[in-house]
């Protein structure tokens, strides 16, 4: 073990060298910004002002990124689901609905978000297996009679033909992450929030559903984008029913202030990036009435549940620079980093010191609340919603009533949920990588923990190829 332990560590050693390199190319994927004519047409085609807030959406357009998943076959229901239209204002919502709910009985309802290629008949089949492994297995807090919806937010270009002449359908690409309005059937104003509004009220009805308890909105990659931003603009529903968002793995939050966790300048700068605090990232250019710390304030009064995959490593998904900003090229470093930002603005007691990212408690205002929300990190899961959601603490997340009951998976070493006095032991500043890559180095002095910290993308790289290089060797 001893001869390959250090054969490892040349191998990583030539691995950290180039890493440098990549950060370069990560770099090289800055976006510029300021075609006005795009913006001009952009407005035109949809006369919706809530159109032109999107930066993801307008940065893609520009770029050319390419649309993804193709599909204008007819939908097909999976077996123990039926296709339904649900009414959302003037039009309607497209959705895969449990063939035969128990109305009168169900104490669950889950509303499951599909990823960007809005597969909503597999996420509607993967909520489903999840339940049913869960109350066979005797899980008692699974309901067998929970109801599942998985909507469909078919976009226009990709998906027409699946969709009627009443249905809604969003813009390219992937605008209904974001909050947007729809763009069919033409004239409609109805955004993806007001879509969920919808189903909200549907299940608030308790002539119809005289049992249901948990209403339970889930979503995973852009479904978990979703999630993150409508939690913070959800209509507050009917008080008979506990409401639970679950965000899992998504690419980006939007940040409240104007604090990042990247300030290395090689992974992206603010400067090069004139969209990095615009809405989906930021509130700025997001159409709403209150601050942005009103909605902090409402936002961590909620039951907001992020789940993780540890091995959600790989530079996949979102990497504009205003998401590069968010902590790097993986969607873990993300999330964790997310983690510490809004403990520390809510100025929570929990030590988030060993989390990924450059903040700082002092740095950051002091918006002193309540967090109800939790971050589950799930070993041994990637960027996959059946390893993240069928892992035994994914269930506790799911199906888990009150919040003190959701397991928190993995955690950096030395880490304490919460300490009387703020700044005692510095073990607890071991980096997360780490807490996973070595837990014997929980010594590991304060300043070794920061250059680990300073390193944190590079390393969780490492770990992945280390894994692999441990298996070769
Ligand atoms: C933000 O709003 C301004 C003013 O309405 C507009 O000119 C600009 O194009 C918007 N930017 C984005 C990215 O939507
Ligand atoms: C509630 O559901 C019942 C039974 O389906 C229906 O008759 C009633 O109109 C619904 N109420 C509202 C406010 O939608
Ligand atoms: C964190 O800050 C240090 C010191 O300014 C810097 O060297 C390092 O690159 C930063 N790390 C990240 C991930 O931005
Ligand atoms: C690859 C990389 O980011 N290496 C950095 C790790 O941290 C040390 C100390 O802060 C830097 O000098 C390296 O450049």
């Amino acid at each position: 073990m001893r001869a390959s332990s250090s054969t490892l560590v040349v191998a990583l050693t030539t691995l950290l060298t180039t890493l440098s390199a990549l950060s370069t190319l990560v770099a090289a994927n800055h976006i510029p910004f300021g075609d006005a004519s795009l913006v001009a047409r952009s407005n035109a085609q949809h006369s919706s002002q809530l159109v032109a807030r999107d930066a993801s959406t307008l940065t893609a357009a520009q770029q050319g990124t390419p649309l993804g998943h193709e599909d204008h076959s007819d939908p097909v229901a999976p077996s123990g689901a039926r296709l339904r239209s649900l009414s959302v204002g003037a039009h309607s919502l497209a959705a895969y609905w449990t063939r035969s709910p128990s109305n009168t009985l169900a104490r669950q309802a889950f509303i499951m978000i599909h990823g960007r290629n809005r597969d909503g008949d597999a996420y509607w089949t993967t909520m489903h297996d999840i339940l049913t492994s869960a109350v066979s297995a005797g899980y008692t807090a699974a309901d067998s009679n929970a109801i599942i919806v998985a909507p469909e937010f078919y976009s226009a270009r990709l998906n027409n033909g699946q969709y009627s002449s009443d249905e809604l359908a969003w813009g390219d690409i992937n605008a209904w992450q974001a909050g947007e309005a729809a763009v069919h059937p033409r004239g409609a104003t109805e955004t993806s929030f007001d879509a969920l509004d919808a189903l909200a009220e549907h299940f608030s009805n308790q002539t119809q559903y005289p049992r249901l308890e948990e209403l339970v909105f889930v979503g995973h990659g852009g479904g978990g984008q979703l999630m993150n931003r409508y939690a913070i603009v959800a209509k507050t529903p009917s008080s008979n029913l506990a409401v639970r968002y679950i965000a899992g793995d998504p690419s980006s939050s939007v940040y409240f202030t104007s604090d990042r966790p990247t300030t290395d300048r090689s992974v992206a700068t603010k400067e090069d990036c004139p969209l990095w605090n615009t809405w989906r990232y930021g509130f700025d250019n997001f159409t709403t009435p209150l601050t942005p710390r009103q909605h902090f304030n409402n936002v961590i009064s909620r039951d907001v549940r992020y789940v993780v995959g540890y091995d959600d490593t790989a530079s996949s998904g979102d990497q504009y620079c205003m998401a590069l900003l968010q902590g790097g090229v993986a969607r873990r470093d993300r999330n964790l980093a997310w983690w510490k930002y809004i403990n520390y603005l809510a100025r929570t007691n929990e030590d988030v010191r060993g989390f990924p990212g450059n903040l700082t408690k002092e740095a950051l205002p002091d918006w002193t609340g309540t967090l109800r929300h939790t971050m589950t990190v799930i070993r041994g899961a990637t960027h996959n919603a059946d390893e993240v959601f069928g892992s035994s603490e994914g269930r506790t997340v799911l199906f888990e009533k009150s919040a003190s009951d959701v397991a928190v998976g993995w955690r950096p070493s030395g880490w304490r949920k919460a300490v009387a006095t703020s700044e005692t032991t510095s073990a607890s500043a071991v980096s997360a990588t780490g807490g996973a890559a070595a837990s014997g180095s929980s010594s590991t002095s304060t300043s070794g923990a920061q250059s680990v910290q300073r390193n944190w993308t590079a390393l969780a790289t490492l770990l992945s190829l280390a894994t692999a290089i441990a298996a070769w060797i």
